[in-house]
């Protein structure tokens, strides 16, 4: 199969949880399933600075010391979708923040809960728009 129109790329972090619990395959293979392409792939930790550029919407939020927390307690793996529309989609299958509130049958809604530690843990993270795709790719994969 080719595609010839408006090919997306999105960045996809499995993140601490989801790599420490064993569901890197998992986030993959729903990708694979789907029928997007895996352009780029790199397990890796990430530090308190590059967080900052990834998080900077919510560097004055009150979860923002526990996110980075969360975030740095083991390795993500980051990677690079592509596909016509993958934004948007891969937003869907990844469900809603909350775990608890995430629909069955998306990541978030299949492999996550809420573990009575009062914070979110949520298994992946996917950019949400075109322009968050673009600038978080830049931040994850500046060679690119
Ligand atoms: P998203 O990951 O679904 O785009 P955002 O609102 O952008 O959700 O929040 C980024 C991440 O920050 C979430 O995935 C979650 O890990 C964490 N987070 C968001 N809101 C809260 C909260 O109210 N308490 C704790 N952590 C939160
Ligand atoms: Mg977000």
């Amino acid at each position: 199969m080719s595609e010839t129109q408006a090919i997306e790329q999105v960045l996809v972090l499995v993140k601490p949880d989801g790599v420490a619990r064993g569901l890197i395959g998992q986030v993959i293979g729903r990708a694979e399933a789907r029928g997007y392409k895996v352009a780029r792939l790199e397990l890796r930790q990430a530090t308190a600075e590059l967080l900052a550029e990834h998080y900077a919407e919510h560097a004055a939020k009150p979860f923002y010391p526990a996110l980075v927390e969360y975030m740095t307690a083991g390795p993500v793996v980051a990677m690079v979708l592509e596909g016509a529309q993958v934004i948007t989609a891969f937003r869907a299958m990844a469900g809603a923040t909350d775990p608890v509130k995430a629909a069955p049958g998306t990541i978030r809604g299949d492999f996550g809960r809420d573990w009575g530690t009062g914070e979110i843990q949520n298994i992946v993270h996917a950019s949400d728009s075109p322009e968050s795709a673009a600038r978080e790719i830049a931040i994850w994969f500046p060679e690119a």
